[in-house]
């Protein structure tokens, strides 16, 4: 990159960041380190609608989805930014009680999405759940309220048990991830949820594969359930263990990694930018408890040249 390039690159980023946001300084170093064109979360405060629908899926499995005959494992990603509100309606197609539980986002108790809080939805009903989200705040005493940003999820939690271990086990789950304003939006979204011995509730033992093009910002969304202890694991790609998974800075001090134990119900997320440092190539993601991958536990982050090829990717699995 010669001289010039980067200080246009510079002045784009710290323009968007000026015009659209109350950032700090530092922030315009990652816009300028990509390009500058990095699309920005914009204030919240909206009220939002979706319809989830339960499902049977093939294979014993049932998963979320924004409509009839369309669920997918995981459900769909829902995006929100700090100061939204939404209102999910669950429609309850199984022929058993169901619910909607969220992590990390504001509820009341009628909300909470368990059948010992009456918040269930029986088979055939619906019902309505709000959520909503809040931005960092003083509080009268001085000290800080955390704000609702970061990287969520939300799955059942009646069928099976109280605890939703049936319709967790079969695929009743999904991403939520609520930004801040300001925060670089990605150019795509990955979900990979560590179930158990399955990811995503794959049939055959067998983990999903991804896409990107070289250079494309992808987020990744982690999300674990089931009774097992994890490693999430890319090859190739690191990002900072910290709220976005990306630095703030050449000097900010969150730990870089590629490599991060997960435990049920947690979750985190980041952002890379595909191939950055090695190329277009099948990078490999998996579990690293090695019982765990040679079970399976493994996928692709294949990531394309621009003419959509792929050097050197021989697909297998272990
Ligand atoms: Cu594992």
């Amino acid at each position: 990159m010669d001289r010039r390039s980067f200080n246009r690159r510079m002045l784009v980023g710290g323009a968007a960041v000026a015009t659209s946001l109350s950032q700090a300084p530092e922030a315009a170093d990652a816009a300028g380190a990509v390009g500058g064109r990095v699309r920005r979360a914009p204030a919240g405060g909206r009220v939002r609608h979706l319809r989830l629908y339960a499902e049977r899926l093939p294979g014993g499995r049932t998963g979320y989805g924004l409509a009839r005959g369309k669920a997918t494992i995981p459900g769909p990603l829902i995006e929100l930014i700090e100061g939204d509100t939404l209102h999910v309606e669950l429609v309850n197609t199984l022929d058993v009680a169901a619910g909607l539980h969220v992590h990390g986002l504001d509820y009341d108790i009628a909300n909470d999405g368990t059948r010992v809080t009456r918040s269930a939805v029986k088979p055939g009903g619906t019902r309505l759940y709000t959520w909503r989200t809040h931005a960092p705040a003083l509080r009268a005493d001085g000290t800080w309220r955390e704000g609702s940003a970061g990287y969520w999820h939300y799955h059942d939690h009646v069928i099976g048990t109280e605890h939703g271990t049936g319709g967790v086990r079969r695929g009743l789950y999904g991403p939520v991830v609520v930004r801040r304003a300001g925060d670089i939006l990605p150019d795509r979204t990955i979900t990979v949820v560590f179930n158990d011995m399955k990811i995503n509730n794959q049939l055959g033992h067998a983990g999903p594969d991804f896409e990107a093009t070289v250079g494309d910002r992808v987020e990744f969304v982690m999300i674990t359930h089931g009774n097992e202890y994890h490693t999430f694991h890319l090859h190739g790609h690191r990002w900072a263990d910290n709220r976005t998974g990306l630095v703030t800075g050449a000097h900010d001090p969150s730990p870089v990694i590629d490599n991060r134990i997960v435990g049920p119900g947690d979750s985190f997320g980041f952002q890379v930018i595909a191939g950055e440092s090695g190329g277009a190539g099948a990078w490999m993601y998996h579990c690293h408890v090695q019982r765990h991958a040679d079970r399976g536990m493994a996928g692709w982050f294949l990531v394309k040249r621009p003419d959509g090829t792929i050097p050197a990717h021989e697909p297998h699995r272990h």
